[in-house]
């Protein structure tokens, strides 16, 4: 089966308990969870003015990458609407950031409505943090560089 991370980040509402729905809806949804990472609070970058909740959880899956973030964009949906009416804000955000296809060869994807590599991971810490707590040698195919190497890069 194919293998995916996808980063979690909520600053709305009870953090963690958004992670948690999001987490049982991608087992309904994409598939098995294989690997969770820490939770980590972090500092919002750009826009944002609270702090976050991160998370990356590692996923089996049969679906195709289009169809997982056919299913991501569906939960972030079903979540927000929630929200929506009770804080004016989205409160869950779904990333993926690579995929391994069964032989485990990285898989690229590059069109307008899904990139992967997910364009800014390699940039954040809040991502890089917990996916190396679960997928520390997964090689980034564009920079080939190792998750845990590109962290090292960002902590100089
Ligand atoms: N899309 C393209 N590639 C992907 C991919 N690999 N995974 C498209 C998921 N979606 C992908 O995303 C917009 C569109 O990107 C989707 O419709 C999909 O077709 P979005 O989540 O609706 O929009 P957004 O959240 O405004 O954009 P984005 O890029 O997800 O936001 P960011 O840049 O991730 O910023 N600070 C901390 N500490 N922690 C955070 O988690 N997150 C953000 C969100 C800002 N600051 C943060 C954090
Ligand atoms: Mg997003």
């Amino acid at each position: 089966m194919d293998q995916l991370l996808i980063a979690l980040g909520s600053n709305l509402g009870t953090k963690k308990k958004n992670l948690e729905i999001a987490k049982n809806l991608i087992v309904d949804q994409v598939g098995k969870i294989l690997a969770t990472s820490n939770e980590y609070i972090t500092e919002p970058v750009g826009a944002a003015d609270q702090k976050f909740l991160n998370a990356v959880i590692l996923i089996e899956t049969h679906h195709s990458p289009l169809e997982c973030l056919e299913s991501l964009l569906k939960i972030e949906q079903e979540m927000g609407r929630v929200r929506k009416e009770r804080w004016g804000n989205r409160n869950i955000d779904l990333d993926i950031l690579l995929w391994r296809d069964k032989s485990g060869a990285a898989i690229c994807h590059q069109e307008a409505r899904l990139t992967i590599p997910h364009q800014h991971m390699h940039k954040r810490l809040f991502v890089l943090d917990p996916a190396c707590d679960i997928a520390p040698e997964w090689i980034h195919p564009v920079l080939h560089l190792s998750l845990n190497e590109l962290r090292l890069k960002l902590l100089q």
